[in-house]
C-alpha cells in the first residue's frame, strides 16, 4: 500500500496565501473571516463543500457547525455527484434513506440485475464475490444493464446494450409487464403500500415496442429479460452511477424500487433493490446528514418537529430553516457572489464538478476561500487562500459505513507526518474559535461519535431507521475495539460495554497509536491482505472492499420484508413514472459523452497518479468510440482527437471498439490539470440536474469530436517531472525511473532539441545524442548525465512505435558504453526487447505481451495464467480482462 500513500506531494503545514503559517493563525484567520462574513452578509453568505472520503466524526461535525451554529443549511458534498439520486427515491419510496438488504443477499440471489453498475472495475470485492457465488451455483443468472459492454459482462448471461438513460422506459415496462403476466404479489401491495394503480397506469403508457424505441433493445431482448426478471423470486436489482448520475436518476431509482415493490422482493433474502456506494464513506455522510437537504441522523430539515428536537439535542444557537444550496447550485452561488467565504474539505471540485472551468472560475473569484486537503498541490488547492493540512487515511481515527450499513472503525496505524491534523479536529477548533466552544468540546472521535449514536436514538422509538443508540455516548476504550456492527442498533438500555471505562482525556488522539494494519481489515487474515495499493485503496478502504467479508455469522438485518416503512403511515409509497426520452444530441454535437471510471485510477488521481504501477495500465485519457462513429468522424485507432462541448474541450487518445454503443463515447474521469494538457473532463458537462436530487447528469452530455491535425507525435521518458511542456497535447503518467510523456504537436517543424532540452529540465552540461531524419520526420533525441539516461524524445509524423516498457527502462539502467547510448536513438528503439505491454496485472506488474505469449504457449484458463504468471492472482481485478485476452488469443488462432 506504501507506493500511494507515502509522503510524495503532501501538505504538511498549514499555508496562507501560500506563505507556510502556524495553526493557530490559520485557524483564527478561517474563525475570524467565517464570523465577520456572517455577521456583515448573514449565515447564508458561507458554504462548506464537503465529501464522503471523511470519516463519519468529521462529517458530523462539519454538519452540526453549519446547521446548528452558523444557522445556514448550506453544506453540500460530492455525494451529489453520486449518491443523491439513490437518497431521494429512497425517501420517495420508503420515507427514509434506507437500503434495504446486506451484501449476502448478492449471493444468495438466483439473479442479479447489474444496472449502470461496472463492479469488475469498481466494487472488486463484491465483485469476486458474486464470480465465486456463481462459481457454487451456476444456475445463478446475472443481467448487465450498461450502454457499453464493460469488463463486468464478463460474468453476464445477458447484456442488455441500452440507449443513454432508457431506464426509466426499461423499469416502468417491466413493472407494466409483471401487471400484464400475475407476477405481483399483491398480498404484499395491499398489506404494506399505497399508490400502486396509478403507478401501473403510468408504467403502460409505453407498448412493447415503445420500449423497444425508447430503450434501443430488440423486443425479443425485452421479453427475454422480463420474463427472467418475472420467474425469479429470488431478484437483487445492483445499480449505481449508471442510475444515478442522470436527470433522470430519481425516476430510475424509483422504477427499479416499484418493482421490487410489486412482487414483494424486498429486505428478503436474496432479494432487494441494492443502491452501492461508491467512496469509502458516502453512507456515514448521509447518516449524519451532511447534505443542504438533510438534517442530522436522518431527520428532515424540513419537518419544524425535528428541528426543534436537533435544536434541544444540540442547545443549538441558530439551527438552518430551511434547506441549503445543493453542489450545482452552490458554485453557482460561489459565482455570482451570494456565498462570500467558502471551506472545501476532501474534494476536488475543479476537476469533478460539471461546468468545471466555471466551477474554477467562481472558486479563482471567491473572496475566501480554505481548502482541507492531504495534497499540497490539486486544480483546486492551488486556489486556497488558506490551505489546511489533513491527515490521511491511515493516520487517522473513526469509523466509516459501507453500502449494507454496516459501520466500521478505521484505525491509524501511521503517525502525523508535519503539522497534519484530522478534520475532525480542525473543524471543532474553528467552531471554538467562532465562539461555539461548549458544544464543540469533543477531545476524541469516540466523543464525537457518542454524541452522534445519542442523537440517533434520542426520541426515537422506532420512528426512525437510523438508529445506533446502543452505541450512545461510547467510552474511548470500547471505541477502540469496536466491532463492524450494522445499523439498526437501538438501545436495549443496557450498554454495550462495561461500565466504569470514563473518555480518555486530553489531546493525546491527535497522536495517532501505531496499530497493525490487519486491525483495519478486521477479521480478514493478514495473508488475504491485498498487496495491491489499489486492492488496499479501491478495494480494501472504499465500498464493497475488504469489508464485504467481514459479516458476522448470523447477525444480519433487513428491511422492510414486513412493510413498517418510514412513512407518515408507515406504508411503501409506489411512485407513478412515464417513460421520457430526451435527445440531447444536435447535428453540431451528435454523440453521447459517457463518462466514468477505469480500473487503476481513482477520481481525480490524488491517489493513484504518484503510482507508476498503476499508471502503467493505461497512461493517457483517451476516448472509446464505436468504429463506425471513429470512421464516420475520420478518425483513426490511436488518434489525438478534440472532444468539445459549447463549454469546454478536451483532448484524449482515440479507442476505437465495438464494445461501446454506436452514437455514444466513453471517456474516463481520471485526468487533470496535473496528468494532461486538456483532459479536464468535467469542463465539458453542462451543470444539468436531475430535478428531484439535484444530481448532474454526468453520463450523458452531447459533444463534438474531431480529430486533432497533429503533424508530429511524440513520446518521452524523462528522470524529472516534466517541465513547461510546449505542445498542444501531452499526457504524463509515472513510470519506474521517472515520468513517460505522450505528446502531439500542431507542426512538423519544432526545435526538437530545444523542446527536449526544456521537457527534461536539463543542466547544460548534459550529453545529448541525437538523430534526424527531416525527410521521415524521425527525430530521436537522447539526454545523459555520465552513464545515466535523464531523458529520451522519440518523434515520428504518426503515433510513435517505441516500446514504452522498453524506453521507460532505460530510465533506470546504466549505459557505460557510447555504443549502448547510441541504441537508445538508433532506429528501431527497443524493437528487439520483449516488450511486456501494457500492464493488465497491477499486483504483479504483468503486462499484455505476457499473458499473450502464454496463452500462446497453452495456458488457455484465468487460472492456468495465475499459475505461470501469478497475474490476477492477488486482488483479482485484472481477472475479467485476461479471460478476455485469452479469448482474443482463441479467436485470432481460429482465423
Ligand atoms: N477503480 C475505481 N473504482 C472506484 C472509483 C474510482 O474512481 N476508481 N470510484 C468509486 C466511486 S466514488 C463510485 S461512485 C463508484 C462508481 O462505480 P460505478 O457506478 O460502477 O462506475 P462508473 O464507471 O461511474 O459508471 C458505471 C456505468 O454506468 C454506465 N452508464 C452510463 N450511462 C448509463 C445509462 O444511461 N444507463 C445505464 N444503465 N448505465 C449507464 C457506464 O457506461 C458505466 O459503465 O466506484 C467506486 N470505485
Ligand atoms: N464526469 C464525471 N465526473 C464525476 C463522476 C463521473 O462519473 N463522471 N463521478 C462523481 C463522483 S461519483 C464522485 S464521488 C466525485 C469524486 O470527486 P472528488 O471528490 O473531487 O475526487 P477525489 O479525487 O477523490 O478528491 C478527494 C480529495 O480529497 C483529498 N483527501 C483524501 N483524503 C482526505 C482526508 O482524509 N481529509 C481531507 N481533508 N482531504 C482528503 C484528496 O487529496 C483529494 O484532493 O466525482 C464526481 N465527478
Ligand atoms: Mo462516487
Amino acid at each position: 500500500m506504501a507506493e500511494t500513500i507515502d509522503l510524495e506531494g503532501r501538505l504538511l503545514h498549514p499555508e496562507i496565501h501560500g506563505r507556510r503559517a502556524g495553526w493557530d493563525e490559520a485557524l483564527d484567520l478561517v474563525a475570524s473571516t467565517f464570523s465577520q462574513t456572517i455577521a456583515e452578509h448573514g449565515p447564508d453568505a458561507v458554504a462548506f463543500y464537503v465529501s464522503g472520503q471523511l470519516l463519519t466524526e468529521d462529517y458530523y461535525l462539519a454538519n452540526k457547525l453549519m446547521k446548528g451554529f452558523v444557522g445556514s443549511a448550506n453544506i453540500d458534498t460530492n455525494s451529489r455527484l453520486c449518491m443523491a439520486s439513490s437518497v431521494a427515491g429512497h425517501r420517495r419510496a420508503f420515507g427514509s434513506d434506507t437500503v434495504p438488504g446486506n451484501y449476502e443477499d448478492l449471493e444468495l440471489a438466483d439473479l442479479i440485475v447489474l444496472v449502470g453498475s461496472n463492479l469488475a472495475w469498481c466494487h472488486p470485492v463484491l465483485y469476486q464475490r458474486i464470480a465465486a457465488a456463481r462459481e457454487r451455483r451456476p444456475d445463478m443468472k446475472i443481467v448487465l444493464v450498461d450502454p457499453r459492454r464493460t469488463m463486468t459482462s464478463d460474468i453476464a448471461d445477458m447484456h442488455l446494450a441500452i440507449a443513454p438513460d432508457g431506464d426509466v422506459a426499461l423499469f416502468t415496462g417491466l413493472l407494466a409487464w409483471l401487471g400484464q403476466h400475475n407476477a405481483l404479489d399483491r398480498a404484499y401491495i395491499t398489506a404494506h403500500t399505497t399508490g400502486f394503480g396509478q403507478a401501473l397506469f403510468a408504467a403502460s403508457a409505453l407498448d412493447l415496442a415503445g420500449i423497444a424505441a425508447a430503450t434501443g433493445l430488440g423486443e425479443e431482448e425485452l421479453v427475454r429479460f422480463y420474463s427472467l426478471f418475472a420467474a425469479t423470486a429470488k431478484t437483487v436489482t445492483v445499480y449505481s452511477q449508471g442510475v444515478n448520475q442522470s436527470s433522470s436518476g430519481t425516476d430510475k431509482v424509483n422504477a427499479i424500487i416499484n418493482c421490487h415493490l410489486a412482487t414483494g422482493r424486498i429486505g428478503r433474502p436474496g432479494a432487494g433493490p441494492f443502491s452501492v456506494t461508491g467512496q469509502p464513506n458516502a453512507m456515514g455522510g448521509r447518516e449524519v446528514g451532511g447534505m443542504a437537504n438533510m438534517l442530522a441522523a436522518h431527520m428532515e430539515i424540513e419537518n419544524s418537529e425535528h428541528r426543534d428536537r436537533v435544536r434541544r439535542f444540540w442547545n443549538a444557537s441558530d439551527v438552518a430553516q430551511k434547506p441549503g444550496l445543493k453542489a450545482v447550485e452552490m458554485f453557482q452561488g460561489v459565482a455570482d457572489g451570494r456565498i462570500k467565504a467558502l471551506w472545501i474539505m476532501a474534494t476536488n471540485p475543479v476537476d469533478s464538478m460539471p461546468d468545471a472551468d466555471a466551477v474554477e472560475a467562481a472558486i479563482k473569484a471567491c473572496p475566501f476561500v480554505v481548502v482541507s486537503d492531504v495534497l499540497a498541490s490539486t486544480d483546486t488547492v492551488r486556489h486556497a487562500h488558506v490551505r489546511l493540512p489533513a491527515a490521511a487515511w491511515g493516520e487517522k481515527d473513526g469509523t466509516v459505513t459501507n453500502s449494507e450499513r454496516r459501520i466500521s472503525r478505521q484505525r491509524a496505524f501511521l503517525s502525523l507526518p508535519g503539522e497534519t491534523r484530522p478534520d475532525w479536529w480542525i473543524i471543532a477548533e474553528v467552531a471554538r474559535r467562532m465562539g461555539f466552544g461548549e458544544a464543540f468540546a469533543h477531545e476524541t472521535p469516540a466523543a464525537v461519535f457518542g454524541e452522534h449514536a445519542a442523537l440517533s436514538g434520542f426520541e426515537n422509538e422506532g420512528a426512525r431507521d437510523f438508529d445506533i443508540g446502543a452505541y450512545a455516548g461510547i467510552d474511548a476504550e470500547a471505541y477502540e475495539v469496536l466491532e463492524p456492527f450494522q445499523w439498526r442498533a437501538p438501545s436495549s438500555g443496557t450498554p454495550l460495554w462495561p461500565a466504569g471505562h470514563l473518555p480518555r482525556k486530553g489531546g493525546d488522539q491527535l497522536l495517532s497509536r501505531p496499530s497493525p494494519i490487519t486491525d483495519d481489515a478486521g477479521d480478514m487474515p493478514a495473508s488475504k491482505l491485498p498487496i495491491s495499493p489499489l486492492a488496499g485503496e479501491m478495494a480494501g478502504r472504499p465500498e464493497g472492499g475488504v469489508q464485504a467479508g467481514l459479516k458476522p455469522e448470523g447477525e444480519s438485518t433487513r428491511f422492510f420484508a414486513n412493510g413498517n416503512f418510514y412513512t407518515p403511515d408507515r406504508k411503501a409509497h409506489f411512485i407513478a413514472i412515464r417513460a421520457t426520452t430526451e435527445i440531447r444530441t444536435t447535428p453540431d454535437f451528435p454523440l453521447v459523452l459517457n463518462t466514468g471510471r477505469i480500473r487503476d485510477h481513482w477520481h481525480t488521481m490524488t491517489r493513484t497518479g504518484k503510482s507508476p504501477r498503476l499508471s502503467q495500465h493505461i497512461a493517457e485519457p483517451f476516448v472509446e468510440i464505436h468504429p463506425a462513429d471513429a470512421e464516420h468522424h475520420g478518425i483513426g485507432d490511436a488518434d489525438i482527437v478534440r472532444i468539445s462541448t459549447p463549454r469546454g474541450e478536451v483532448f484524449a487518445r482515440a479507442l476505437i471498439t465495438a464494445r461501446q454503443r454506436r452514437g455514444s463515447m466513453f471517456a474516463p474521469m481520471h485526468w487533470t490539470d496535473q496528468f494532461a494538457a486538456k483532459g479536464r473532463l468535467d469542463t465539458l458537462a453542462a451543470p444539468l440536474t436531475d430535478p428531484i436530487s439535484g444530481q448532474p447528469a454526468l453520463k450523458h452530455v452531447a459533444a463534438h469530436i474531431e480529430k486533432f491535425a497533429a503533424r508530429a507525435f511524440g513520446f518521452a521518458v524523462t528522470r524529472q517531472h516534466p517541465q513547461a511542456i510546449a505542445a498542444p497535447y501531452w499526457a504524463a503518467a509515472r513510470c519506474k525511473g521517472g515520468w513517460r510523456v505522450e505528446l502531439a504537436f500542431a507542426g512538423a517543424e519544432v526545435d526538437w532539441t530545444g523542446f527536449a532540452r526544456s521537457l527534461f529540465g536539463l543542466e547544460p552540461r548534459a550529453e545529448m545524442l541525437a538523430y534526424h531524419d527531416r525527410e521521415a520526420g524521425q527525430h530521436r533525441i537522447a539526454a545523459f548525465d555520465g552513464e545515466h539516461l535523464v531523458g529520451a524524445l522519440f518523434v515520428a509524423p504518426g503515433p510513435v512505435a517505441v516500446s514504452r516498457g522498453w524506453a521507460a527502462e532505460q530510465l533506470e539502467t546504466s549505459h557505460a558504453g557510447q555504443r549502448e547510448r547510441f541504441r537508445i536513438v538508433a532506429g528501431r528503439a527497443g524493437a528487439e526487447r520483449p516488450d511486456a505491454g501494457a500492464t493488465v496485472c497491477s499486483c504483479f506488474s504483468v503486462g499484455v505481451n505476457q499473458i499473450v505469449t502464454a496463452a500462446a504457449a497453452g495456458c488457455t484458463t484465468v487460472e492456468a495464467i495465475g499459475d505461470a504468471l501469478k497475474a490476477g492472482t492477488n486482488c483479482g481485478s485484472c481477472r475479467s480482462e485476461i479471460r478476455a485476452i485469452i479469448l482474443a488469443n482463441r479467436v485470432q488462432a481460429a482465423e
